[in-house]
């Protein structure tokens, strides 16, 4: 993006023409941070609470102070109970706030950091790094893909300026199948075939591609025989999902899942697109273990045109290092929560990836911030039980998890509860989370701090992009570096830290700056701006000079663990499964007695981003409610009219969305919306800007038995509801 400053202001934003990804578009969210920038609510000064948590009555306080008192209560916490007592909370990594929180808590001596990449992204990150040793990512490179996979993904309205890449391609003839159980925008504008999966089916309908690629012998042959482990044990298991039985599972007519399984085998190059609905709910691992089986027996794993490996980025000082992750003492690793039973998200299962992965990538390994974590429900279950010790103290910086956690009820309770003694915020906004803390920070956007953006998650590479500072913060706004790093340096970890942000991006940068010549971090973000290393296909033939011998990949057997080594020795299943989710039809027939319809929850839709931006005027126009998806012939049915309030409710609750008809659902199904609250409603609690009201999250469930056991995703679908006419709430 560019931005026009006039006289100190900000007054234009414009896409930067020479983007390899945006060449110059921009969507309606992008267009509107000049608002959020100058937004009258915008927090603008540090606050403490002066009544009961919720009451809405605060005092201002300086950075200064209202971190000397966070840094004497944190000593005091980690003094009578353990550094375990205090927990971070995270979301979609807004900014860079992850890695500084990290680092801090690695020296503060905690592992419990909990994030939203438990359920979305990381938990592919470290499936396919335990199978072939890093995450893949389609990169046309000099042949672009013929066939793309679309799988839980609507990109037109969830990534659009990748989509407009997607459409591109299409034009040029590629050919498009997406999974997906409502006909979104992307199926309507890209598919050549469109699969209606019944929610929560994903494993199974993989597991059916790989019986019928390997019993149609479509796989190929030659990379299988030379670089896969376990081909034997995975052609056993895939024959227990035999076509017609995956049909009977997913609801997919049995030959379009044959033709579509052909289609992916034999159109060349092929890729498997990221998509957040393989990456939760009870069947996680499996689904993405299948899906990264796909990639490697079709011979499409590590190629030009399919999913390429990428590895960390070799040139900058960034992850573990960078966040001291190796200071955390083992003893603590040990006292993660959720480390007994979720093995592969917390310390148990990332040591053993990072470890086969780190001397491959000159030894880098594991780079991503979010893992290892702590299982995120445990938290508020140790608040509130003390089990399996207390938690005391929680740090949540970048979301907003009274609405976006699932069962957000339990997260409000914990929150609420006396036994938590200290609970800080750090915003731009005042959120219903917010208006919990004890302490609210608030926060600069990205127009108001030195920049460094490196992605591995949103379908680029190991490139790394910087932008500067446009203007100074306002009022006592500031990046959230500045809380960490204040944090940091009363607490003993002057060692670790620098003076400001820059000094760290200079640092991050090193070794690229070094490469390119450029001098200070201004000059890289005026004149280098973004960089890509270089691209390179089939690395696993490369001789390693050392050995005399092919680098392979980076996994504990060397070659892609079809069947998983990591997994087994963690103790779960090393090859894919599927099992039925908790809440379905199947699953629970009685309870879909009362609660007949398939819920999905929170499919993305433009302006919005989560539970962000309702108070800026020129999105809010653009979508003013929430709106729950239902079939016409299902809402004649309950006497439901299009545009009006209906009540979906299931055994744990009931939210109000407005009815919107439409033949894009399954005349079984509904989909709410998910990240609504009302900014312009009465924010004390219990009202809280109406949290409870329209958010799915107060019937998702974050139990174990809904969750992936090994890396413990909930899910935000499938559940069971039925709907109903608001007038008839109660
Ligand atoms: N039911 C249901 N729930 C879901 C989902 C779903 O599909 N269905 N999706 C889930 C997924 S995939 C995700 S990733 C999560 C996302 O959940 P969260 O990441 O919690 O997203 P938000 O609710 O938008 O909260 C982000 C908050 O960070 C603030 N913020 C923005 N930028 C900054 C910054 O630079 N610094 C700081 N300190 N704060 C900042 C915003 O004002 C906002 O209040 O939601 C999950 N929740
Ligand atoms: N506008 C907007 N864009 C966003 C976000 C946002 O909040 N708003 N959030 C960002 C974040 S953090 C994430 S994680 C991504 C997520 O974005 P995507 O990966 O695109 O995921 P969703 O839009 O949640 O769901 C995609 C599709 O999956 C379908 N689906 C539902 N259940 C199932 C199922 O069981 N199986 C299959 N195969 N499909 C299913 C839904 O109908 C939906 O059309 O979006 C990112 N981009
Ligand atoms: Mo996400």
């Amino acid at each position: 993006m560019l931005a026009k400053v006039r006289n100190g202001r900000v007054v234009e934003l414009r896409g930067e023409p020479d983007h390899y990804l945006n060449k110059g578009w921009l969507c309606e969210r992008a267009y509107a941070f000049i608002e959020h920038l100058y937004h009258p609510e915008r927090l603008n000064y540090p606050l403490k609470r002066v009544g009961e948590r919720g009451e809405g009555r605060w005092e201002r306080i300086s950075w200064d102070k209202a971190l000397d008192e966070i840094a004497e209560k944190l000593r005091e916490i980690k003094e009578k109970y353990g550094a375990e007592a205090v927990a971070t909370t995270g979301g979609t990594g807004r900014g860079h706030q992850e890695t500084f929180k990290k680092r801090f808590m690695n020296l503060f001596g905690s592992p419990n950091t909990a994030n939203a990449g438990q359920w979305c992204a990381i938990n592919s990150y470290l499936v396919e790094t335990a199978v072939y040793g890093f995450l893949t990512r389609y990169k046309a490179g000099p042949h672009p893909a013929k066939c793309i996979v679309i799988w839980g993904q609507n990109p037109d309205q969830s990534r659009p300026c990748e989509f407009r890449r997607l459409m591109e391609l299409k034009k040029a003839g590629s050919k498009f199948i997406v999974i997906d159980p409502r006909r979104s925008e992307t199926v309507e504008k890209l598919a050549d075939r469109w699969l209606q999966i019944r929610p929560g089916t994903d494993a199974a309908l993989a597991l059916g591609w790989i019986n019928v690629i390997i019993e149609e012998e479509l796989y190929d042959r030659d990379f299988v025989e030379k670089w896969c482990f376990g081909f034997e044990r995975l052609k056993e298991r895939a024959r227990e999902y035999p076509p017609e039985k995956v049909s009977r599972i997913t609801w997919i007519p049995e030959r379009e899942i044959v033709e579509s399984a052909r289609m992916y085998a034999t159109v060349k190059p092929a890729s498997i697109r990221w998509g957040l609905r393989t990456d939760i709910g009870r069947n996680a691992t499996s689904n993405i273990h299948a899906k990264a089986i796909l990639r490697a027996i079709t011979g499409n794993l590590d190629v030009f045109g399919g999913d390429m490996l990428y590895g960390p980025c070799e040139k900058v000082n960034y992850g573990p290092p960078f966040e001291y992750t190796e200071l955390l003492p083992r003893e603590q690793r040990g006292k993660q929560l959720g480390a007994d039973r979720h093995k592969l998200w917390t310390w148990p299962g990332y040591q053993l990836i990072h470890d086969a992965a780190k001397a491959y990538w000159y030894g880098k390994g594991c780079v991503f911030s979010y893992a290892p974590a702590c299982h995120e429900p445990d938290v508020w279950r140790a608040i509130l039980t003390g089990k399996p010790y207390p938690v005391k103290a929680v740090i949540c910086g970048g979301n907003n998890p009274v609405v976006d956690y699932p069962n957000s009820r339990l997260v409000y309770k914990a929150l609420k509860s006396p036994n938590l003694e200290l609970f800080v915020v750090l915003e731009q906004w005042m959120t219903p989370t917010a208006m919990l803390a004890d302490y609210v920070f608030p926060v600069a956007n990205w127009l108001e701090m030195p920049v460094v953006h490196m992605s591995t998650l949103d379908g680029l590479t190991n490139f790394v992009a910087a932008g500067e500072k446009t203007v100074n913060p306002l009022y006592e706004r500031k990046p959230d570096y500045y809380f960490y790093q204040g944090l940091g340096l009363r607490l003993g970890q002057e060692k670790y830290w620098r003076k400001t942000l820059e000094e760290e991006w200079e640092y991050f940068l090193k070794p690229l700056m070094e490469e390119l010549g450029v001098k200070s971090y201004e000059e890289f973000a005026r004149k280098i701006r973004w960089w890509f290393p270089p691209l390179e296909e089939k690395k696993y033939e490369k001789v390693n000079p050392e050995t005399g011998k092919p680098r392979g990949f980076a996994t504990p057997t060397g070659k892609v663990e079809l069947y998983s080594t990591i997994l087994e020795r963690l103790g779960y299943d090393p090859l894919p499964h599927y099992e039925e989710p908790p809440e379905t039809p199947v699953s629970s027939p009685k309870l879909a007695e009362e609660y007949p319809l398939i819920l999905i929850t929170g499919a993305r839709f433009r302006p919005f981003h989560h539970s962000e931006h309702r108070q800026l005027s020129t999105l809010r126009k653009l979508w003013p409610e929430p709106t729950a998806e239902i079939h016409p012939d299902t809402a004649g049915r309950l006497g439901i009219k299009d545009g009006e309030w209906v009540v979906i409710e299931n055994p744990r609750g009931k939210i109000k969305h407005k009815a919107k008809l439409t033949t894009r659902v399954h005349p079984r199904m509904v989909s709410v919306q998910h990240g609504w609250w009302f900014p312009e409603e009465i924010p004390e609690d219990p009202v809280l800007f109406r949290a409870f009201e329209s958010n799915p999250n107060v019937f998702t469930s974050d139990e174990d038995e809904y969750c992936d056991p090994p890396t413990g995703a909930a899910a935000f679908q499938p559940y069971l509801c039925k709907v109903y006419p608001a007038r008839k709430y109660t």
